[in-house]
């Protein structure tokens, strides 16, 4: 099996961003050893979209936020665990990465599966951004195994495994996305109250006899759909968040890039490409529908 390195050097991957994804692998590293080890208690803080902070989401973003600094070329980063974006001495280039250190924390007490996800953008600017302008995008899992996904813009998907000394090695690439799927993974379904038409679609998916697979964590059941080979994820609007729960920089636009680079598709519940939504302010939150193409088209349709 290939290594990370030489197989991002074999993509002919430009140095800063293989430079970025290496302290982003080190980085991925540090949290799992945490997670494994780690107090799973309460920070008795709140992150800026008013959630509550576990220590480890305190420790994950840190961990981050040093090996990104190490790497001498991210001049800014936005942190879904940080209100204001962090701007850094970059000598070596200048480049920005959005992420979210530990997505789906909430779930550590009951020991299910979390992630770590993160885009990389050229420039010292967040703001503006669109997901069509990322230079990379990953994802880590982790699970029983650690793995850790990567998107290079027009390279395609790349699976890494973490192995017993902390090396990421291949273990699949160039992922591909079947258009039609058996697989659904129904989101906010609390939406139901003001989407009628929500409630009809997944009756729809229910008769048919398709296979529900949802563990309120956007990276496993994300990574589901790409190792399954096809899915969908829906997490339309609600009274509570009516332009949708899911962060559009941290979470929706890299793992947009990420689908479309397995030949998958990713739309808001308006019908546009979550990859096309302008980035106004770090923590914007959207709605998305994302997976198989012709089962997100679909989707989105039935809601209008
Ligand atoms: P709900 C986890 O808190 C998260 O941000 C995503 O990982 C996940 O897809 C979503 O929220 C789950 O939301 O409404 O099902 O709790």
């Amino acid at each position: 099996m290939y290594s990370f390195n030489h197989t991002l050097r074999e993509e002919n991957t430009p140095s800063d961003v293989r430079s970025i994804l290496y302290h982003i692998a080190r980085g991925v590293k540090y949290i799992n050893f945490s997670l494994r080890a780690g107090n799973t208690g309460v920070a008795k803080s709140q992150n800026s979209s008013g959630e509550e902070q576990l220590t480890l989401d305190v420790l994950s973003d840190n961990i981050i936020i040093e090996q990104l600094q190490y790497s001498q070329l991210v001049a800014c980063c936005a942190s879904e665990e940080q209100e204001e974006l962090m701007y850094f001495p970059a000598p070596r280039g200048k480049y920005t990465v959005a992420y979210d250190p530990l997505d789906g924390s909430s779930l550590v007490g009951a020991n299910l599966t979390i992630g770590s996800i993160f885009g990389i953008w050229e420039g010292g600017e967040l703001n503006g951004k669109k997901g069509r302008d990322l230079l990379a995008s990953a994802y880590a899992i982790y699970g029983p195994r650690v793995e850790l996904i990567v998107a290079l813009k027009g390279k395609g998907v790349f699976i890494f495994e973490m192995n017993d000394v902390g090396e990421f090695m291949l273990t699949q690439k160039k992922l591909e996305l079947k258009d039609t799927s058996k697989y659904f993974a129904p989101g906010n379904l609390r939406a139901t109250a003001i989407h009628p038409k929500y409630l009809t679609l997944v009756e729809k998916y229910i008769a048919e006899g398709r296979t529900l697979r949802y563990s309120g964590g956007m990276v496993p059941d994300l990574h589901h759909i790409l190792k399954k080979g096809e899915g969908i994820f829906t997490y339309p609007g609600c009274a509570k968040h009516p332009n949708g729960k899911l962060r559009l920089a941290f979470e929706c636009a890299p793992f947009a890039m990420i689908f479309a680079e397995a030949g998958g598709l990713a739309l808001d519940v308006h019908g546009t490409e979550i990859l096309d939504l302008e980035i106004k302010s770090p923590h914007e939150r959207t709605t998305i529908f994302i997976g198989s193409t012709d089962e997100v088209k679909n989707a989105v349709k039935a809601l209008q």
